[in-house]
């Protein structure tokens, strides 16, 4: 099926908060089913070639069907591989311009930006999304930045040249100041990744997005 890049609600999944591969793959099937619009394998440890691999290639197939695109964070090869519908990279990844010539110009490709310093360094010719946070504390992501708050994401969302997710910390409870500054979504993981009913916790953010794009 053709692939959409609708970023409204960007499931970041990580092997330990969700069982592994059959747990990211359950927790895929589940949470797209109820809304989400965009999936990226990401981790950030005990993850061996062959299970990125072989998680990558799963999702891929259960993805297959559907207009949602499969991203791979930072493991181009893997993307490669599986033919992937993009690749997410941050700032002590590969270059961007590297990253894009190794991936050609039919995949994505997404960035991280964590302030007003890296926003202003982006190529924005060689990146189709930029991925803005954190936004609030988060204990996902080991080597995070200082969450910058809502002041400063209203600052990167006026400044930047591409569509937008914001990350970090956000849940059902947050989302929706997270939307009013006019980003285009928001990416999370442990407000699916590890939840104990998937549908419900993926429902009540597609209730905060809907909410929010009817204003
Ligand atoms: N990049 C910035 S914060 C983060 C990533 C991958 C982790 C977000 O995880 P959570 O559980 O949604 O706070």
């Amino acid at each position: 099926m053709n692939k959409q890049l609708d970023l409204s609600l960007y499931l970041v999944l990580d092997p330990l908060l969700c069982g592994g591969i059959s747990g990211m793959v359950t927790t895929t099937e589940i949470a797209v089913a109820n809304g989400v619009t965009a999936v990226q394998l990401r981790s950030e440890y005990q993850f061996a070639g062959k299970d990125w691999y072989h998680a990558a290639l799963a999702l891929k197939q259960v993805l297959s069907d559907t207009p949602v695109p499969l991203f791979i964070d930072d493991h181009v090869d893997v993307a490669l591989a599986v033919d992937a519908d993009g690749v997410h990279i941050g700032q002590s990844d590969l270059p961007v311009a590297v990253t894009r010539k190794l991936i050609g110009s039919n995949k994505w490709l997404g960035f991280s930006v964590a302030n007003r310093q890296q926003l202003d360094a982006v190529a924005w010719q060689q990146v189709d999304y930029i991925g803005i946070g954190p936004i609030y504390p988060t204990s996902t992501k080991k080597d995070a930045a200082p969450a910058m708050g809502m002041s400063q994401l209203a600052e990167l969302v006026r400044l930047k040249q591409r569509p937008a997710v914001a990350i970090g910390g956000i849940n059902a409870n947050n989302a929706t100041e997270v939307l009013q500054t006019g980003i285009e979504g928001i990416a999370v993981v442990s407000a699916i990744c590890g939840q104990e009913n998937i549908q419900q916790a993926t429902s009540s953010l597609i209730k905060k997005i809907q909410s929010a794009k009817r204003k």
